[in-house]
């Protein structure tokens, strides 16, 4: 089964984060979830990212608000993929942490999301994973015929109002 971790800097960033979880289980992928702080608790996140690929992770996804530097001292720890999350929790509605996420230097990437795009840093993490995964290859297959046979739909009711 694959699976990924969910690290967010502070339990305040979780009622942004519950989507992520929420589409993960929904390609089948195991996520372990952890509250840990690039500032607070530095030492817990660098001993996390050190031994998350011995431990069987394949992608971490990172979420962190304000001087969001959560995700890119996990990718200094790691060479597994890292998806940065922005979290708006601040007055300059997540420009702040957008920044800080993704502007890594030469070598050691972030891939960020847009801000508080939890879903979209799951759909990443199983497109990632798709390549050695072949079920989840098919089942974003058919996310994406639902998502355009929605789109199909929405076209047909606002068409028939006409
Ligand atoms: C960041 O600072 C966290 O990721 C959170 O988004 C922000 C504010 O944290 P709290 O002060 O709410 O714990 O580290």
């Amino acid at each position: 089964m694959p699976k990924v971790a969910l690290i967010m800097g502070s339990k305040s960033d979780w009622p942004s984060l519950k989507g992520c979880v929420d589409v993960l289980r929904s390609f089948g992928i195991e996520v372990e979830v952890h509250v840990a702080s690039a500032h607070r608790t530095p030492e817990k996140v660098a001993a996390f990212a050190d031994s998350a690929r011995e431990n069987g992770f394949e992608a971490i996804i990172a979420a962190a608000g304000k001087a969001a530097h959560l995700a890119g001292v996990i990718a200094g720890h790691t060479t597994l993929p890292v998806i940065g999350i922005p979290i708006k929790s601040s007055l300059m509605d997540g420009l702040d942490s957008l920044l800080s996420t993704v502007q890594m230097p030469t070598g050691i990437p972030v891939a960020t999301v847009a801000v508080g795009g939890g879903d979209n840093a799951a759909y990443l993490a199983a497109q990632m994973l798709s390549i050695k995964y072949p079920e989840l290859a098919k089942k974003l297959g058919e996310h994406r015929e639902k998502m355009a046979a929605a789109i199909e739909a929405d076209d047909a009711e606002i068409r028939a109002q006409l």
